[in-house]
């Protein structure tokens, strides 16, 4: 039996199901969860619940419409879909008890496009080649035979539009652009949801404009920074800081961008790449990981230790080259 035959038969015959993306979500994991959420609701009657550990960011709520929302603590359920999500620990990372006493009786699917994904679960869709888990979910349901209206193929367009940057990395293949273009076809009209994706709070751009003023170049690395001091000040939160690597990555000379943001204890770093390094394998090595060209990673590490020892650990893979 195929994967997708699988997959329908455990979703008609599962009586509370949870799809559930990664922490930290961003419009990829929202936008495939919801996806899935319609996949469901061609099969059943009972919406699924939809679960993350994290709060979805204002930005992104938009894609809920009113018919959605995300729960942050896990119901009982017998059916877990895990979106977007290399392993699970992405999506349960909190919860070491509920991993081993709960999860475990369950049937767990994973659909996911990471490069990393390690086959987690009983049931698998993972397609590497994917742009986005957007894309893979457009395939199952074009797969199933289910239309996609305009309100579903605006929510899959924003997926793809993000995790491809607008269709600009290498992971914009003739499949994403033709799912795309189909999308568009379905009724999308991408100016107006480019808009809101792309819609910067004034604090935030503001914030910005400090966190450039600390931007170091040498030898190919970019570095910047953002302390919790600087978010008070400028009455921003962390999600404002979001893309802001984007920047430092767009200047001419720098290969590899790492900007690290200051938590408690603990430093947030996200890392770009123009190919030089593989940084989702940099990342990895610290518990954190993502893409080939941008990855994260959470350091046990106040701010200065941390970036010292990334740009160490990326000046060591460049002289590898
Ligand atoms: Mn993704």
């Amino acid at each position: 039996m195929n994967s997708l035959k699988r997959l329908t038969k455990i979703i008609r015959k599962s009586k509370r199901i949870v799809v559930a993306t990664h922490f930290n979500p961003d419009s990829d994991g929202i936008s495939a969860t919801l996806a899935c959420a319609h996949l469901i609701l061609h099969y059943k009657r009972r919406k699924p619940v939809l679960y993350c550990h994290s709060p979805i960011p204002v930005k992104y709520q938009f894609l809920l419409g009113r018919t959605w929302q995300f729960v942050t603590e896990l119901p009982a359920s017998d059916l877990i879909i895990a979106v977007d999500s290399p392993r699970i620990s992405r999506v349960f990372a909190h919860m070491g008890h509920i991993r081993s006493a709960h999860l475990d009786a369950k049937t767990i699917v994973n659909i996911d496009h990471h490069k990393s994904n390690n086959g987690f679960g009983e049931i698998r869709i993972v397609n590497k080649r994917a742009s986005s888990t957007s894309e893979i979910m457009y395939t199952i349901l074009t797969g199933l035979g289910i239309r996609i209206r305009k309100p579903l193929a605006e929510i899959l367009y924003c997926g793809i539009y993000s995790d491809t940057g607008g269709f600009t990395y290498p992971n914009t293949t003739s499949e994403s652009l033709r799912v795309a273009a189909e999308l568009v076809g379905a009724g999308v009209q991408a100016g107006p949801l480019i808009k809101k994706l792309n819609a910067k709070t004034l604090d935030g751009t503001l914030l910005l404009s400090k966190v450039l003023n600390t931007i170091e170049i040498r030898n190919g690395i970019g570095s910047m920074y953002l302390t919790q001091a600087m978010l008070e000040k400028n009455d921003a939160t962390m999600a404002d800081s979001e893309n802001f690597v984007s920047f430092l990555q767009a200047i001419e000379g720098v290969r590899v961008s790492v900007f690290l943001r200051e938590e408690k204890k603990r430093t947030r770093i996200s890392l770009r790449s123009d190919g030089i390094v593989d940084v989702d394998c940099l990342a990895r090595r610290y518990g954190g990981g993502g893409h080939r060209l941008a990855a994260g990673v959470l350091m046990k590490k106040e701010l200065r230790a941390a970036k010292r020892d990334m740009i160490r650990a990326i000046r060591a893979e460049m002289r590898k080259k």
